[in-house]
């Protein structure tokens, strides 16, 4: 049985989509209502995974144990594709995530004024350049994952909900517009959603 700590709307809620999309049974904690939440996580972010008595932590590297430990057709098996499905995985964790982490960082640590409104329109000029790219990828297939949504698609669409917190508009194409809405509906990912309002 795992133990999945989440903040609201963060990224931890694609870690539970996976979580819900193997099949997982879980508990769900919030992040706001435990205290030394840093004896978890030592850098007090969230994903993180408690798995017997061990506390995994990094999204993309939870998302590979699971994809590992258990049977799945998110990630497929053969060499090249499966290569494929880590590389996008990577590309949403480590560039895409980190491109809207700077729009939390402008946010909270710049004055208001016509530094902060820069900051803010290069940030959103990265994230629509990387959109572009999602866009591109998506010229032959409804996923990143081909015909079937991999890791990738699902925090994708996570990512893309934080946009609307900023005085940005951050341009996303038709295709990436449809996967979006597409992994937003499935099951698993409406009740990840009405999970963490019933655990917040
Ligand atoms: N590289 C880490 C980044 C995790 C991260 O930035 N998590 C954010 C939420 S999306 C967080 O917990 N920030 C601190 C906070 O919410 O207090 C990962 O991929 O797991």
């Amino acid at each position: 049985m795992y133990t999945l700590y989440f903040s609201k709307g963060a990224c931890s809620l694609a870690t539970q989509v996976i979580l819900r999309e193997l099949n997982q049974p879980f508990e769900l904690v919030s992040k706001a209502r435990t205290p030394d939440f840093n004896k978890v996580n030592p850098i007090g972010a969230v994903p993180a995974l408690a798995v017997d008595g061990e506390i995994l932590t990094e999204g993309a590297a939870i998302i590979l144990y699971l994809l590992q430990k258990h049977p799945n057709d998110l990630l497929p098996g053969a060499a090249s594709a499966r290569q494929q499905g880590i590389e996008d995985l990577m590309f949403a964790n480590a560039t895409v995530h980190p491109a809207y982490s700077k729009l939390f960082f402008i946010a909270s640590v710049l004055p208001d004024g016509d530094v902060k409104t820069q900051a803010f329109s290069a940030a959103a000029q990265q994230l629509s350049g990387l959109w572009q790219r999602v866009e591109n990828k998506l010229a032959d297939q409804p996923y990143l994952g081909g015909l079937h949504p991999s890791p990738a698609d699902v925090l994708l669409a996570v990512y893309e909900s934080w946009g609307q917190f900023f005085p940005v508009t951050i341009p996303v194409g038709p295709r990436s517009r449809t996967m979006i809405d597409s992994i937003r509906n499935r099951p698993s990912y409406l009740a990840a959603v009405a999970a963490e309002q019933q655990a917040a």
